[in-house]
């Protein structure tokens, strides 16, 4: 029997003897490197923290303590050794584990997870409900130096400083975002990881002057003003942090003792933990970029398995075309640049290209800023990361008109990231943004179409909203606001972006059994242009949308709520989407399944109007 098979939760791991700590970890790694290869998942990440959880685990009881995983990418050790060792192998697969922490999945998880910068602020919140409660647990937040970018983790780290409450955060520095660290953030981590003695220093000098109470107390007075006028401060204790570290995070032992001498301070303390993205897997430990967040790959030759173009990839290379002529175009990410397909821009353009960090509102922000000078700000961001910025949307970008570009990728369902990332609220939230127009691109032409368009022709703020991986067969470029794709004069069927495959594929297969269906692609849904809408509702009376978004909000509300004004009169309509929003993990396929949003659903949900119309 192994060791990882005798681990079941935090106490077996406080069981085990010292010796067989670093041999559990070989064991853990091992473990995911296989089970991921087959799975995908967040790897470097992962096997960067194996140590750290290992030791969190000694000192905490997370089926009691409350211990906060920042984004929860890394959360998977943890996993595996609080009882789901054995359900490993269906991560991020439908119906399986999750690959973000999930309280409804185990007591374990102490709180969704999945948007990063957050940790602090709920692990302050759970410490404060504890204090009030006069309970008895321990919190403790992970936050790696990629999250530290986000403005909200500062938020909560000058709250939890001011607080006073108990309370352990680990900084999880491995100089890496999703890419490289950027800004202010990342200089100040690398100033502080050349201090590695001091904290055994200080162990030592506590371990020595508390045998002698009286004497350590005025020598830590003395050490206390000392160091404030002669040490470099760090933002971290300016802020009122108690700060230890920096600390090997690969050394069991060392990690354990200081987590512990952490939450016995009984104060806000930031404990600094130095590690090794990708550590011992050779291919991720060289590409922690590449090896971050994975599909399936080969162990031995670390070769990813292939996963074709795709829209974000299409969006880089035209962006980057039309800058090529055009130096008013500046290109933003937030920590996303490979993602976003911003790569290619920023390798043609290095100057006017922005990695802003994990910090969306700020790019937004920012990018008013420029509009206001005169520059075509182009914001590449995910559909569900782009919710932080929704303020600065109004506030920023609207209220003047300024003209910025929003690429918003990830509309729609993503797969296995699940309910945190589905980009399933833009529509309804970018619809609300005064005078925004919004486009809707179904194939690489209308893509490339719709962002000259909306760099040239189109005033004020414009989003472009397109999904994760490829085109389907729709290949076509129609990008007025509405095209008739398809005459017919049973049912109105209507959609918009990738969701145009489906459509077309029911209106095809709804022929075969003698129904007329008429297909309408909309490629503007803001402002609404639902003329050609409203005609065939004319001829029909039924009105089908398919939309892979939420209901509130949706298009499909809007339609009928023109057709109320102008009197168009609509027998029955069905509201195809995805209800409140709250989607699990799974392929794209198999949740447009159990939404009835694939060709089939459509299909039977046609039908049954139909049917109803003959009775
Ligand atoms: C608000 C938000 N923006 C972007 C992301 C995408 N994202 C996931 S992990 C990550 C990098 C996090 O870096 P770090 O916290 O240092 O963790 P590491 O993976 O290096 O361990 C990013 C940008 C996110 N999860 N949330």
């Amino acid at each position: 029997m192994s060791i990882l098979e005798r681990i079941n939760s935090s106490n077996d791991i406080k069981k085990l003897p010292e010796e067989e700590l670093e041999p559990l970890c070989q064991e853990l790694r091992d473990y995911m490197i296989s089970s991921i290869s087959r799975t995908g998942g967040h790897l470097a990440s992962n096997l960067g923290a194996v140590e750290l959880t290992v030791a969190l685990h000694r000192v905490y009881d997370t089926s009691r303590d409350r211990v906060v995983f920042d984004v929860g990418h890394q959360s998977y050790v943890h996993k595996i050794i609080t009882g789901r060792r054995d359900s490993f192998c269906t991560l991020r697969q439908h119906g399986g584990l999750s690959g973000f922490p999930k309280p409804y999945e185990s007591e374990d998880d102490a709180f969704i997870a999945g948007h990063a910068s957050n940790s602090v602020s709920v692990a302050l919140g759970m410490a404060r409900a504890r204090t009030l409660s006069h309970a008895d647990y321990d919190v403790a937040a992970i936050i790696g130096d990629g999250a530290l970018s986000g403005g909200l983790a500062y938020e909560g780290l000058a709250n939890a400083a001011a607080s006073g409450e108990p309370l352990v955060v680990i900084l999880n520095d491995n100089n890496m975002s999703i890419n490289e660290n950027v800004g202010g953030t990342a200089h100040l981590l690398e100033s502080l990881r050349v201090r590695p003695g001091y904290i055994s220093f200080k162990r030592w000098y506590r371990d020595v002057f508390t045998k002698l109470p009286g004497l350590y107390k005025f020598n830590h007075a003395i050490k206390e003003w000392l160091k404030k006028r002669l040490l470099p401060g760090n933002v971290f204790s300016g802020m009122g942090m108690y700060y230890l570290g920096p600390v090997d995070g690969h050394d069991i032992g060392k990690l354990e003792t200081v987590i512990r001498w952490a939450r016995e301070l009984r104060k806000p303390v930031l404990v600094h933990v130095v590690t090794k993205k990708g550590k011992g897997y050779k291919y991720a430990e060289e590409h922690p970029e590449k090896f971050h967040g994975v599909g399936r790959f080969d162990i031995e030759t670390g070769e990813l398995h292939d996963s074709g173009d795709c829209f974000s990839a299409k969006m880089g290379e035209s962006l980057s075309r039309l800058a090529d002529n055009d130096g008013r175009i500046i290109g933003i990410t937030a920590a996303m640049s490979s993602g976003t397909g911003m790569d290619v821009f920023s390798a043609a353009h290095p100057d006017r290209f922005f990695d802003v960090g994990i910090a969306e509102g700020h790019a937004v922000s920012m990018a008013g800023g420029m509009a206001k000078q005169g520059m075509v700000p182009v914001f590449a961001v995910y559909s569900s990361f782009l919710q932080r910025g929704y303020d600065m949307l109004i506030h920023d970008i609207a209220l003047q008109n300024l003209h910025v570009v929003f690429c918003v990728d990830r509309a729609g369902l993503v797969g296995s990231d699940g309910e945190t990332h589905h980009g399933v609220f833009d529509v309804s939230y970018l619809s609300s943004v005064p005078d925004m127009t919004v486009l809707c691109p179904a194939s690489y032409a209308e893509l490339e179409t719709m962002l000259r368009a909306a760099i040239y022709d189109i005033n004020g703020s414009v989003a472009i909203r397109y999904p994760r991986g490829g085109e389907g067969k729709y290949t076509a470029c129609n990008t007025v606001p509405e095209t008739l794709l398809r005459e017919g004069r049973d049912v109105t069927l209507v959609c918009y972006g990738i969701m145009t495959n489906e459509v077309l594929d029911a209106a095809e297969r709804l022929a075969a059994e003698g129904i007329s269906a008429e297909v309408i692609k909309l490629s503007m849904i803001k402002p609404p242009d639902f003329d050609l809408v409203m005609r065939s509702l004319r001829k029909t009376g039924k009105l089908l949308i398919s939309e892979d978004v939420c209901e509130a909000g949706c298009v499909g509300s809007r339609i009928l709520e023109e057709a109320a004004i102008n009197e168009t009169h609509v027998r029955a309509a069905k509201l195809l989407n995805l209800g409140e929003g709250i989607v699990p993990h799974g392929t794209v396929a198999e949740l447009l399944h159990d939404f009835g949003l694939d060709a089939d659903g459509i299909v039977s949900a046609a039908m049954e109007m139909m049917d109803k119309d003959m009775k």
